[in-house]
């Protein structure tokens, strides 16, 4: 099964032409409680979850007719082991600086720790059984884990991106794989941040140079493709 190109800024998506089931995914990137939920890490800091909340819908939307049409279905969960030994020191001390610090405790449990409440992914988008769901300790997708592989292995040349937040996990995921050659599209409606002029900035920057890092659409033009 071919599907007709989304239409999407600046580059209708893919830039070949088509795309089909066995050669696109679609990647959900921490739609997780520490950053979405009540009580958890991001709500911690005080900034508004309203603005995090907002692709879960459309989410859902784009999540259910590719589970339908058969496509491949990533979702990524940002975290540290329990020991902590997967937290490089930096990165604790800096979140530490505004009261959350990862792997302290919270209302969620400890903020971004493996099996806690608060790095659970949110029910609304939980995923199926059958469905990859991906470990990473970092802001990008692809470092120190085995996404790449997974890619490689089962065809997938084309990215479909979604998920929080728009500035850190999912730019840092889309140009991680672009630099791989896959080709990539983010769905605004379907990412956030916690900032929105960030969330704004974020897409303007894969526009530039032609689509630098791909390209930007929205879950409606996507649906449409999809039929
Ligand atoms: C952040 C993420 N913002 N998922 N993580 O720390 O974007």
């Amino acid at each position: 099964m071919s599907l007709p190109p989304v239409d999407a800024d600046p580059y209708a998506w893919p830039y070949d032409g088509e795309f089909a089931p066995n050669d696109t995914a679609l990647i959900v990137i921490d739609m997780q409680t520490d950053f979405c939920g009540v009580g958890g890490y991001v709500d911690s800091m005080g900034y508004d979850i309203a603005l995090t909340r907002a692709p879960i819908e459309p989410i859902r939307a784009v999540l259910s007719r590719m589970r339908m049409l058969g496509f491949t279905i990533i979702h990524t969960r940002e975290g540290h082991r329990p020991d902590l030994s997967d937290l490089p020191e930096n990165k604790r001390w800096r979140s530490r600086r505004i009261g959350a610090g990862i792997g302290d405790p919270g209302p969620c449990g400890k903020i971004l720790v493996r099996g806690e409440p608060g790095w659970n992914i949110i029910p609304e988008l939980a995923p199926l059984d059958g469905e990859i769901v991906l470990d990473k300790p970092g802001k990008g997708s692809f470092c120190a884990t085995d996404l790449e592989l997974i890619l490689r292995t089962k065809g997938i040349r084309n990215l479909i991106l979604t998920g929080i937040t728009t500035d850190v996990c999912v730019h840092t995921t889309m140009r991680e794989a672009n630099d791989r050659g896959f080709e990539c599209m983010l769905l605004a409606d379907c990412c956030a941040a916690t900032d929105h002029s960030n969330h704004l900035a974020a897409l303007h920057m894969v526009k530039m140079q032609g689509g630098v890092f791909g390209t930007v659409s929205e879950s409606k033009a996507l649906l449409k493709s999809l039929g």
